[in-house]
């Protein structure tokens, strides 16, 4: 286990100092007239600070950029990322797609992002029978099954109800799913990217079928898809009366046909896999249909040879996105200041707070929670790191304010064994090399 080597008294009071002032903002307000002129000014994060623009080409001349004609401003009616962001894109492996890609999965680069939503174009794709491109003018909801007022709806019919907009994650319960039993990708892409974060408008369920006469007998949901695989799923109405909704837009615009274009179902916070895309059919019913449906449900085998049944939400989980084996420390020297920041996120309440260690989990510390920290959804935290080159276990700790802590890899596998696919949520390491290099590793007590 690699301890952490003393930077000089100075240098430690000035990080902690930074880290301090983020995480708190009265802390900052209170302490900002002391170091506004001095910390901010002594921490320059670049070492050192390049100040002379003489001999830099890119200051003095023009590049071509700068003396020819740009595009016209009508050339993308609807922008497209810069051509040098072209390696920022989803990416699938054969470990996790079918031979002919329909059935597949393609993964987020989650260590591209900033902030806590997810760019349409890079969402997380999972669809059984590929994507399907449905005509809105030949969409219809239904919504029948035990209600004195059974529904059928066009697209215009059901934007006319009162609409909502939220941020949510959808995560894949099967995200990390491959590395029960070991590291197998050595990508923060591949090990973590079924999952991605947007913000949602649509319409609670429970305020569209306010006047429908949902009838007492009715414990269960069941949604459908109209593409081919219709990915049928039952869920608890309880659920349904909470906080789920049905979705047209996604970050402002109408879904992504990858995303179930025109509309999904949203249950924030649970599995991925039962907010059925491309949403046909809502059937309330008396018994789950999976009594019927062998496909209906994914369960978690224990160690003692039984399952759990019902296993919906998404438990508390973290993860460093930076530095990761995508983004490693090989560029920095010794002595920089680096921002370790990485993504927090539970289907069972809001984050409340997260710790990483630098040894793999003897000592923890409190890092900042940065940005929007909202229930079921991703919340980004930070970190300010003084880089010593030293080889590093570097990992992160959630809490949510439902009291679930993150589990390391030994507490998971005790209570779900190592046989398991789905809902993965222990502690995830990185290794860091004293060249910087960045690898995904296991560590067990
Ligand atoms: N109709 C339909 N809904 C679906 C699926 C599908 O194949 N068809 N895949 C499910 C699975 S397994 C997951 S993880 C999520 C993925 O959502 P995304 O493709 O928007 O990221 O959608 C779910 N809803
Ligand atoms: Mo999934």
């Amino acid at each position: 286990m690699t301890k952490m080597t003393k930077t000089s008294e100075q240098d430690l009071d000035i990080v902690s100092e930074m880290n301090m002032a983020q995480s708190s903002r009265r802390n900052f307000f209170r302490k900002a007239a002391v170091y506004s002129a001095s910390a901010v000014a002594a921490t320059s994060i670049l070492s050192p600070v390049k100040l002379s623009a003489e001999d830099d080409s890119a200051i003095i001349h023009h590049k071509k950029w700068g003396t020819t004609l740009g595009d016209p401003v009508t050339k993308n009616h609807y922008g497209i990322p810069s051509p040098y962001e072209h390696n920022n894109t989803r990416r699938t492996t054969a470990l996790l797609a079918s031979g002919d890609n329909y059935a597949s999965i393609s993964m987020c680069p989650i260590h591209e992002q900033e902030g806590i939503i997810t760019p349409n174009g890079l969402f997380f794709n999972r669809s059984h029978g590929g994507v399907a491109h449905v005509d809105p003018k030949d969409y219809r909801l239904m919504i029948h099954g035990l209600l004195e007022k059974p529904l059928l709806l066009t697209l215009d019919e059901l934007k006319r109800y009162p609409s909502v907009t939220r941020i949510h994650f959808i995560e894949c319960p099967a995200n990390g799913g491959p590395e029960w039993r070991g590291p197998q990708f050595n990508s923060i892409q591949f090990a973590k990217g079924m999952m991605s974060s947007a913000e949602w408008t649509g319409v609670l369920i429970k305020d569209l079928i306010a006047d429908l006469g949902l009838k007492k007998e009715a414990l269960w949901m069941l949604a459908e898809g109209c593409d081919n695989s219709e990915m049928g799923r039952t869920v608890p109405v309880e659920k349904v009366l909470d906080d789920a909704m049905i979705v047209w837009a996604q970050n402002g615009e109408a879904l992504r046909p990858e995303q179930g274009y025109p509309v999904r179902l949203m249950l924030p916070g649970w599995e991925g896999n039962l907010q059925v895309k491309w949403l046909k059919r809502l059937e309330f019913s008396k018994e789950p249909f999976y009594a019927k449906e062998e496909t209906a449900k994914y369960t978690v085998l224990t160690p003692s040879g039984k399952a759990i049944q019902h296993f919906y939400p998404l438990e508390v989980n973290s993860i460093i996105t930076s530095p990761c084996p995508e983004k490693p420390w090989t560029d920095l020297k010794k002595g920089d200041l680096v921002e370790i920041q990485g993504l927090a996120w539970s289907g069972q309440g809001t984050i409340k707070h997260v710790d990483i260690t630098f040894d793999g989990g003897v000592n923890w510390k409190e890092v900042s929670l940065k940005g929007l920290v909202l229930p079921k959804s991703w919340t980004r935290f930070s970190y300010m790191y003084r880089y010593e080159g030293k080889p590093l276990l570097l990992a992160s700790r959630a809490v949510d304010d439902s009291g679930h802590v993150q589990p390391t890899i030994d507490q998971e596998t005790a209570v779900v064994g190592v046989e398991a696919v789905y809902h993965r949520n222990s502690i995830c390491t990185w290794e860091v090399t004293d060249k910087g290099v960045v690898n995904n590793v296991h560590v067990r007590s």
